[in-house]
């Protein structure tokens, strides 16, 4: 049996991230990406001018449907939110399909300091909520802040691992047994870090120049679908941060920020093959 994912994302015509990479991404690891639309747009919301359609208001009927059906997901990956109203019914999906199933939620808020256009502070306070019920998160630096309420500014200055370490470890429960942060910056280089009780562990490469749509949805798309199929969480990492790498390499710009996000697609053949890093540093490097 092919594994079943649902994915609760967006769909963005321009910007290579959301269900965009979602469905090609979990596809090419071998499992099958069921979309569970939270809005449709023209293009992500970084580029000067989007259209959004909210999808609100259909999840109720999707989620009708399937559990008449009395469907089974062996995973759930939440993302990119399009109203607080759609929290509730993310709970409700939740508590009836994820009993049995890995809930990932990746807190979708912010990056780089700064949150997206369309989150504000109440949006952030139901995500939240939505991160205490996932078994495994994936926040990059800034949704670390915000989850624990913590100055970005202080943060991301100086290298501070273990005040990260700490955060992350803050967020452990038990239900969240898994926070993996993304995108932590320091001196030329390019970290992601796993905390869980008992062991933290990191996956490093160099760091690009340049920021750009998607790599967080690429991210969390390539962990869930690798940790669901039985990958352990370091090399869902380090396969996630090689891919992410290549695609990055692939994709020329000129711009600070690169709202069209990266070539991916020509990669998609290192997740059929899992080919891991060659160039990554990647390491447990605490037992506690
Ligand atoms: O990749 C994060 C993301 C997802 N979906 C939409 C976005 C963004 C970031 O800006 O605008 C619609």
């Amino acid at each position: 049996m092919v594994k079943k994912i649902a994915v609760i994302n967006d769909l963005s015509g321009f910007g290579n991230c959301s269900l965009t990479v979602a469905l090609p991404i979990i596809s090419a690891l071998g499992l099958e990406c069921i979309p569970v639309p939270t809005a449709i747009l023209s293009n992500q919301t970084g580029y000067d001018d989007f259209y959004s359609v909210d999808f609100t208001e259909h999840l109720t009927p999707f989620i009708d449907v399937w559990k008449k059906q009395n469907i089974k997901f062996d995973a759930i990956l939440t993302g990119y939110l399009a109203s607080e109203k759609q929290v509730a019914l993310i709970l409700d999906f939740i508590e009836h399909f994820g009993k049995d199933s890995l809930v990932f939620v990746d807190p979708v808020m912010a990056d780089d300091g700064v949150l997206y256009d369309t989150y504000n502070e109440s949006l952030c306070e139901r995500v939240k909520l939505l991160t205490k019920k996932a078994n495994i998160i994936t926040p990059n630096l800034t949704e670390l802040c915000i989850l624990c309420g913590t100055d970005y500014n202080e943060i991301s200055k100086e290298e501070n691992y273990d005040k990260i370490e700490g955060l992350a470890y803050s967020l452990l429960s038990d239900t969240t047994k898994t926070v993996i942060v993304t995108g932590i910056k320091q001196k030329g280089k390019i970290t992601n870090m796993f905390v869980q009780k008992d062991q933290i562990g990191t996956v490093n490469q160099k760091l690009l120049k340049g920021s750009f749509s998607g790599t967080g949805d690429i991210f969390s798309s390539i962990v869930c679908g690798g940790i669901t199929k039985g990958m352990d969480v370091l090399d869902a990492i380090s396969l996630a941060t090689n891919f992410i790498y290549c695609s990055i390499m692939d994709t020329p710009t000129t711009l600070d920020y690169e709202p069209n996000g990266v070539n991916f697609q020509k990669h998609l053949e290192m997740l059929i093959n899992e080919k891991k890093g060659i160039t990554i540093q990647k390491n447990i490097y605490r037992h506690i």
